[in-house]
């Protein structure tokens, strides 16, 4: 496949092929642990996903054949989070999860090694996760001094169940991809060399569907779990779609034509 450079970070690369975005984690010398700035480049990186029209889909992934992401960069924590170039203490892979889930496109978790820790969440927000064989799975938190009580244990008890997932977090185990796919926290499992071809493969059934469809799909499953955070994620989409409407245009022009808005030409549906 033709990747091409959508735009340099010091420790990700983003890439774009045939409407299709790809975010790696580049930093295989620490199995693709991620530290502040990691994060910040993600966070810029899905934001152009966000605003790029012809970016359908997103992929995140990892370099390599041993790590998807092995969590927070055990080397620069510090006492009160991940330690930034300026001394910043930060957890702002938090905001990486929120963005995740809000992003109105589906987003595709390619694990190609370990999901271990950070790592492992990371793959639990993304809408789907396709496995290469060789790929582990696995909470550390209670083991090295963390734990993510948000998403990464919530969100995770939705896919894999309340026991399961209390079973990922008090002992700290690793699961292989098989077993992950038995649980329902992995969609697919595939040998590492078909890995990209089959994620290739279900992005292009994807994006034949019809994104606004497949937006409002992921607003719903996603407002079932985030209270009134969710539901005005979906209202505000619910209000873009009004915003088509030659409904809402009649109340803006009735005011800027200074009379009164005829909406009983309009229908009203049973
Ligand atoms: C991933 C795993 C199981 C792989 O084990 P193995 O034996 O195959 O490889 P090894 O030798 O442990 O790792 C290879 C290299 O990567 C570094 C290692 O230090 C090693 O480098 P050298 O020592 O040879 O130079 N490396 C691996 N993971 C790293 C990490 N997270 N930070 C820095 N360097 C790392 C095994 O490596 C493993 O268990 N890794 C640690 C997983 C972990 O505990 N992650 C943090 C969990 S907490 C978290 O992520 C978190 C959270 O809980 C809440 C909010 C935010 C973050």
């Amino acid at each position: 496949y033709n990747w091409e450079t959508i735009k340099e970070y010091s420790d990700i690369k983003f890439d774009f092929f045939e409407g299709i975005a790809r975010v790696t984690i580049n930093r295989p010398e620490v199995y693709n642990a991620f530290r502040p700035e990691t994060i910040m480049g993600m966070l810029d990186a899905f934001e152009i996903c966000r605003e790029r029209q012809d970016i359908n889909v997103v992929v995140l992934t990892g370099t390599g054949d041993k790590a998807f992401c092995s969590g927070g960069d055990q080397k620069v924590k510090g006492v009160g989070g991940y330690i930034d170039k300026q001394g910043v203490p930060r957890l702002n892979v938090l905001d990486l999860h929120k963005k995740i889930r809000s992003l109105p496109k589906p987003v595709i978790a390619m694990v190609n090694g370990y999901a271990i820790g950070g790592g492992h969440v990371l793959h639990v927000v993304c809408d789907l996760t396709i496995a290469s064989e060789n790929a582990r799975f696995g909470q550390t938190g209670p083991k090295v001094g963390s734990f993510d009580a948000g998403f990464g244990s919530s969100y995770l008890a939705r896919h894999v169940g309340q026991k399961k997932a209390r079973e990922i977090w008090f002992l700290c185990e690793q699961y292989t991809a098989e077993e992950a796919e038995k649980m329902g926290m992995v969609n697919k499992v595939v040998p590492l060399e078909t890995l990209e071809e089959t994620t290739v493969e279900w992005c292009r059934t994807i994006m034949k569907r019809s994104p606004l469809a497949l937006r409002m799909i992921k607003r719903g499953l996603n407002a079932e779990l985030d209270g009134q955070h969710g539901i005005m994620e979906m209202a505000g989409d619910a209000t873009l779609m009004y915003y088509l409407m030659e409904e809402a245009q009649e109340g803006k022009n009735a005011f800027l034509e200074k009379r009164d808005p005829n909406f009983d030409q309009f229908p009203k549906f049973p």
